[in-house]
């Protein structure tokens, strides 16, 4: 799938965890001011890929189009989805309609958040089977290539009729002291729901099936919504905030601050996608990439930390009902396109990644043949792993 990644493959069973340790607790204060990396934080020269210090060339799309009617201006940009979707997989949209102060607030809030003491931060920590909650370096899930971040994710079910989900979870997690932090983080989840939808219905106009297709498809599917807090790193170059991967989600709409450090693999290069504070990110992942019969690409991304100041992004991964088909529409399928994928699940690949496969790359293709050899074996030698992103 995809280009090859030289001089990088793609580890698909690494060390299991196998006891809890130190690097289960994300103590930045401490990590950030040692000089000799701990090695569970080393990643293999192999993957340790240089950057080619060159930007990606994806196109900024003004999805003011949309609102206006302007068909000749939206077929411009759907051209311009289209050939970054079939070429990386990544392009980044202005005019989105999510409010920059709101922007703003939820990133003072992710401080409130990760400024917590770690006590705190980890009274709040992910539990097994739950998409929820902190998680430090993912310490608690592997013993080797931990990624140098700390993240905190929360879900807004679009088919829940509550419009205060995620305030709610800020709330019972944290406390009614964080009643703010969640009244923000709960508008903001709102103005990715109505972005999203926008997102789709370009999406669909880009590969010429029915304009709602998409939308409808995710109408009662859920945003994973995660925040992301990358602290300096003495020994950057030794190490990654998101190691080289793919999303084995759908849509990832992503926001990132002023430091840079994503990073696109295109062109068989590592190429920087340049921080835009009015601008959205927008990847394809691993689902999104079989809804459309393999047309488009699932995004190979990785993120690298800096030496000097902590990066943040927010990354909102839109996933569809978890029972539902995933299956390219028919339009899409014709003799010489015959359909690519069989039928799967979210809630089967998601349960993949968190017990059988540490989703980097080639996450369907691992699955898929999983399931045609024997569903009791691991899809690798290793024990259940899961990804660094899910
Ligand atoms: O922080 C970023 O810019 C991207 C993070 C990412 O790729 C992920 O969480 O899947
Ligand atoms: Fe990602």
């Amino acid at each position: 799938m995809g280009e090859s990644l030289s001089g990088a493959t793609l580890i698909h069973n690494p060390t299991p965890k196998v006891e809890n340790d130190m690097m289960s607790i994300f103590d930045k204060h401490l990590l950030q001011n040692i000089s000799e990396l701990p090695k569970e934080f080393q990643w293999p020269s192999e993957q340790l890929v240089e950057t080619s210090h060159e930007s990606l060339n994806e196109p900024l799309i003004d999805l003011g189009v949309m609102k206006t009617g302007d068909e000749v201006a939206i077929a411009k940009a759907a051209e311009l989805v289209r050939n970054a979707c079939m070429k990386h997989g990544l392009f980044q949209v202005t005019n989105h309609g999510v409010d920059l102060d709101l922007t703003k607030a939820a990133y003072d809030e992710m401080d409130t958040i990760f400024n917590l003491p770690v006590s705190k931060k980890l009274s709040a920590k992910k539990k097994e089977g739950s998409q929820e909650g902190y998680s430090g370096a993912h310490g608690d899930r592997f013993a080797s290539r931990l990624p140098w971040k700390e993240i905190l994710t929360f879900i807004n079910d679009y088919s829940k009729i509550s419009d205060s989900q995620v305030l709610d979870y800020f709330v019972s997690t944290f406390g009614p002291e964080f009643q703010h932090t969640g009244l923000v983080f709960q508008k903001y989840c709102e103005a990715m729901k109505e972005f999203s939808h926008t997102v789709l219905e370009l999406l669909a106009i880009s590969l010429g099936v029915d304009r709602m297709h998409y939308k409808e498809f995710f109408d009662d599917g859920y945003l994973v919504m995660r925040v992301n807090s990358y602290p300096p790193c003495l020994d950057n170059a030794h190490t990654f905030g998101t190691g080289p991967h793919t999303d084995p989600t759908s849509l990832t709409f992503l926001h990132q601050d002023q430091v840079g450090g994503l990073e696109v693999f295109s062109d068989n290069k590592w190429l920087e996608v340049r921080p835009r504070p009015d601008a959205f990110v927008i990847n394809i992942g691993d689902t999104f990439m079989a809804l459309t019969n393999g047309i488009y690409k699932s995004c190979m991304h990785r993120v690298l930390v800096n030496k000097e100041v902590q990066r943040k992004s927010m990354t909102g991964f839109l996933d569809p009902r978890g029972d539902k088909a995933v299956r390219a529409p028919e339009s899409l399928i014709s003799k010489d396109t015959p359909r690519k994928y069989p039928d799967f699940t979210w809630a089967d690949i998601l349960d993949f990644t968190q017990k059988h496969h540490r989703a980097e790359a080639d996450t369907l293709d691992v699955y898929f043949s999983w399931l045609g050899s024997s569903k009791s074996a691991p899809a690798n030698s290793a024990p259940a792993n899961s990804a660094p992103e899910e």
